[in-house]
């Protein structure tokens, strides 16, 4: 196994010869260790069944099952399916997953630790995912914001980006609302975080899964922190040309590995989108927040 830094890359490592199959624990610790420090693994030539990407996510940690069955892959459950591309007539996975700022789970009390992309359909443009690292962020954040958000939560919610599943045509959008909140009710964490592994403080705070900003007492802070800190982060950017933000290009037999709690990333669809499935795996790690 050889690890190399990205070329251009603002930040992450390419991994030649990883084999779920033959590697030893040492490689899986090597890559994970560098996943923490670097914040993303490019597995190069990977040629897995799901079963052997599962497998290979049970080697970096404990598979989670995503909370809504609809995004489930039909035979394996551990495997969220984000796929524009019917299988024999029938919708498989859910389309346009992710296209907005954030970190997956945020809006659950036990965020993922890793996510792991295994892109099976690359489209042709279009392809790649935008990251930012909300450690790096926050080191750069302005010393007024971050006497603004010390000792302060966010609250972070599953709503604005529920998508509607196919039983709910025809549903009072109240109703639905209201059961989004039952399953998945809107959960508090620290709006500043510390990284188990590497001690990091990370920004923990997304366009697309954190509502606002609570003081001590848990009322809403000024909202005007709020979009400082989307704007200082680069979230609110749509050129996407923000010092902040790496385009993550792939290509077919990549396999990416990240860091589910320093970085935020946003999927890159366009409004006429090429075919595009992906595979995503994402396991607890061991180590709390
Ligand atoms: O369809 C989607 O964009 C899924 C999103 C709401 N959640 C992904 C996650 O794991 O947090
Ligand atoms: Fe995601």
């Amino acid at each position: 196994m050889e690890m190399t830094p990205q070329p251009g890359g603002m930040f992450g490592v390419i991994v030649d010869g990883f084999d779920v199959s033959t590697s030893p624990d040492v490689d899986v610790e090597a890559i994970k260790q560098a996943v923490y420090t670097q914040k993303i693994a490019v597995l190069k030539n990977q040629k897995l069944t799901p079963q052997e990407f599962v497998t290979l996510g049970r080697r970096f940690g404990e598979p989670q099952i995503y909370y809504q069955p609809m995004y489930h892959h039909p035979e394996c459950k551990e495997i969220f399916v984000s796929s524009n591309v019917p299988q024999d007539g029938e919708r498989v996975g859910v389309p346009q997953t992710g296209k907005f700022w954030h970190s997956d789970y945020s809006f659950m009390p036990r965020p993922f630790s890793l996510t792991f992309i295994y892109p099976q359909v690359v489209p042709e443009k279009n392809r790649g995912t935008y990251f930012i690292d909300m450690g790096r962020a926050y080191a750069n954040l302005p010393e007024r914001l971050k006497e603004a958000v010390a000792g302060t939560t966010a609250r972070h919610s599953a709503s604005r980006y529920f998508k509607i599943r196919p039983t709910d045509v025809f549903r009072p959008i109240g109703e639905v609302l209201a059961e989004i909140q039952k399953e998945s009710p809107d959960v508090v964490h620290p709006t500043v975080v510390t990284h188990p592994v590497t001690g990091e403080e990370i920004l923990y705070v997304n366009d697309g899964l954190t509502l606002e900003l609570l003081d001590e007492d848990g009322n809403a802070l000024n909202e005007d922190v709020f979009e400082d800190l989307l704007e200082a982060t680069g979230q609110r950017d749509m050129t996407f040309t923000h010092q902040n933000i790496h385009l993550q290009t792939f290509e077919e037999g990549d396999l990416l590995i990240w860091d589910n709690r320093s970085l935020i990333h946003r999927a890159l669809h366009t409004t006429t989108p090429e075919p595009a499935v992906s595979f995503r795996v994402t396991v607890m790690d061991g180590h709390d927040w």
